[in-house]
Parts: C-alpha cells; structure tokens; sequence
C-alpha cells in the first residue's frame, strides 16, 4: 500500500534536486542541512539562531531523549516542539545508532537492542515498536526506523546479518507507526556497509515495505569518502525519485555538497557544532582554526562577503582570545558561524539547483575551498 507523500519535487540539475516537504510544523527546503539538537537543545545555541541562520528542520534523538528527561514526560508536557520551544519541524534519529555509540553492555537480539544507560546504568530494552512508541511520544514530525548500523571495515557475513536484521525491524515499525497521526512521517534506513549487491538488497525491501522516505545509514562510519559516494551511487538511483532521501550522520561541507550531486535531499551532522566547539570555523574558503596563533593580531572577520552578522563582524583576533580563554562566548559564536556557514550552502544549492546551473555551483565552491583561507 502506497503511503501519503509530502514531498514535491521543484527542480533538478543532474541528479541534484530541490523541493519542499511539509510536515506538521512546516515545510522544509530541500537539500535541508538539520542542526542536531541531540537532547533538546542545540549545543551553543539560541533556537533563535538556529532559525535566523536559515534551518527549517531540526534533529532529535530518542536515545537521549527516552533517557532522560524520558518520552512519557514530555509527551505530558505538550511534546518536543512546545517542550523545547523550538516550533518547526523536527526529524528524530531511533535511538539504534546512539546505542551503539554511546550505551554499555549492549545487545542485539532479534527482539530488540538491550543495553545500559550512560547516564545510570538502568537496562533499557529498545524495540522497533519502543522506537516508535517514543517517536510518537515525543511527537517528532519524521520517525527513523529502528536500525544496526554496522561500523565499516567489516565482514561481508556482519553486514549482511545487521542489513537483513534492520529490514525485519523496518517492518515492525510500519506496523507500530500504523497509528501515527496523520501527517507525520516514517523513514526506513538503507544498510549494507560498502557491499554494492547488499545496498540494493535493502533499498529493494524497504521499497517494498513502503516508506514516506528513505535514509542511507551505515556510511561515514571508518570508510573512505570515496567508498562512501560509491555506496550513495549505488543506493540512490533506485530509490523512488518522487520520495526525500536522507543520507544519516553526514557530514563535512564537502561530503554534503557531492552526495547533493548524486541525489541526495537531507542531511544531519553535529561537525558545525561540535567543531564550533572546539575552536574550528566553517567559512567559504574552508576550515579556519582559530586556536592557531596567526590569528592573534588579526583583525579581520573570517569571511567579510558573509551575510551573517557575527562571519562578518568578530574580528579573527577576538574570536582566538575567546577560544584561547575557553570563552562560553568563543563556542557560541563559532557553532553558530558554522550552522549560518552550512545553511547558507544548503540556500546556495538549493538556489543553483533550482536555476539549473548546480554544476558551476559545485565547481566554483570547489574552488573557493581550494584556494584556502589566506
Ligand atoms: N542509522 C541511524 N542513525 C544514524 C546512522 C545510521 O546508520 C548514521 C551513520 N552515518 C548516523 N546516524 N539510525
């Protein structure tokens, strides 16, 4: 049975395509860029800012979230949207991949993932269903399926016992997502590690199984950037063009702009963030370090072609005593210089794609990374 679709395609210039999907609290641009706000806050930053910066769509994670405050606490409390204060659309992430990262003495049974939590230790068991059930809980605009995400070199006989695993759990969380309100959206997640016949396997399922979209996971997980593009090329064309493709936990500015050119519409990552944080920038003319002492007398902005005031604005000179000092201030500038930095590519390309001149797009970015930050 076909599901409802929400997305509209606008434009395409090669494989790169544009379009909006509308959810329950909004539409989103594609290609979107979602800022993650693992626990309910993006780290460094206002919701404001997120917002001003050009983010439609934010991301969540039921793993943090199930946690602590836990799914039943907010859903009495209005929802992650009215909880957070945040009122657009928000994606969440199921919680398989959190697990895997961060979780102790984890399992994995056909029944559910079972594992410790790293805030107290309590067992938790995490079902597809539990997946959904939270999903739903916290009211999340678009629902991940349940996945095992395999890290990458691994055994062909790995890969394919997690990619079979995930597609059985795609189905249970159809079932469990049968009722959802209308409008919101279910995902199914694409696995087979960097094995081109195990990537069509699973993309062949889950069309099958029928999703209101399809991500591509297991990539950016200890692979080449090229293994990674590979996969994408493998996956994409067979997913249905009508239908948004998300591309999990990616990635760089690079990585994002050459997976746009091979088909795909969403992204998610915590680098601007998490890079912010530690005293690196995303500009134009690529990655600026501004722990680094050639900044200490600079009074330039890092980008002063930028539109967003504080690009334009913080002196290098500034920006590198925050961080030196470990300034509160230093992170918040930076995460929220890199979240205007990867909107504004996202607006680039969507903008490129829509006149059909993505291909220059591509080569003139390429060659402003090239030339550095002098
Ligand atoms: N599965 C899920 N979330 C993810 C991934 C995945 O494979 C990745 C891999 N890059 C990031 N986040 N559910």
């Amino acid at each position: 049975m076909s599901l409802p679709n929400h997305f509209e395609l606008l434009g395409q210039s090669g494989a790169a395509r544009t379009g909006r999907l509308t959810t329950p609290h909004g539409v989103v641009r594609t290609p979107a860029f979602m800022p993650v706000g693992t626990a309910g806050a993006m780290k460094g930053l206002h919701w404001r800012e997120v917002r001003d910066a050009g983010a439609d769509i934010v991301l969540g994670n039921t793993y943090h979230l199930m946690l602590r405050p836990g799914a039943e606490r907010i859903a009495a409390l209005g929802g992650l949207q009215r909880f957070t204060t945040w009122n657009g659309p928000m994606l969440t992430d199921s919680g398989g991949f959190q697990v895997m990262s961060l979780a102790q003495l984890r399992k994995v049974t056909e029944q559910a993932v079972k594992f410790r939590s790293h805030i107290d230790g309590a067992a938790i068991e995490l079902s597809p269903e539990r997946a959904i059930e939270v999903q739903l809980l916290l009211g999340s605009d678009i629902a991940m399926q349940l996945d095992e995400c395999v890290r990458l070199p691994a055994e062909r006989d790995d890969i394919l016992r997690a990619m079979e695993l995930s597609l059985r759990w795609a189905e249970r969380c159809k079932r469990a997502f049968e009722r959802a309100p209308e409008g919101h959206m279910l995902f199914g997640i694409v696995q087979g590690g960097d094995i081109p016949q195990l990537r069509h396997a699973s993309a062949r399922g889950l069309i099958e199984i029928g999703f209101h979209g399809y991500a591509i996971g297991g990539l950016a997980v200890g692979e080449p950037q090229e293994v990674m593009l590979a996969m994408i090329e493998e996956a994409a064309p067979i997913l249905p063009a009508d239908r948004p493709r998300y591309l999990m936990g990616v990635g760089t500015p690079e990585d994002i702009l050459e997976a746009v050119a091979r088909g795909i519409d969403m992204f998610d990552c915590v680098m601007p963030t998490r890079n912010g944080r530690h005293g690196v920038a995303f500009t134009r003319f690529g990655p600026v370090n501004l722990r680094n002492a050639r900044h200490a007398d600079d009074p330039r902005p890092l980008d002063e072609s930028s539109e967003w005031p504080s690009t334009r604005n913080c002196s290098r000179a500034y920006l590198h005593h925050l961080v030196k000092s470990g300034e509160t201030l230093g992170a918040m500038l930076l995460s929220e210089i890199n979240i205007a930095y990867y909107q504004s590519l996202m607006a680039g390309m969507r903008a490129a794609i829509a006149q059909g001149r993505f291909a220059e797009f591509r080569e003139q970015t390429h060659a402003d990374w090239a030339r550095g930050d002098i």
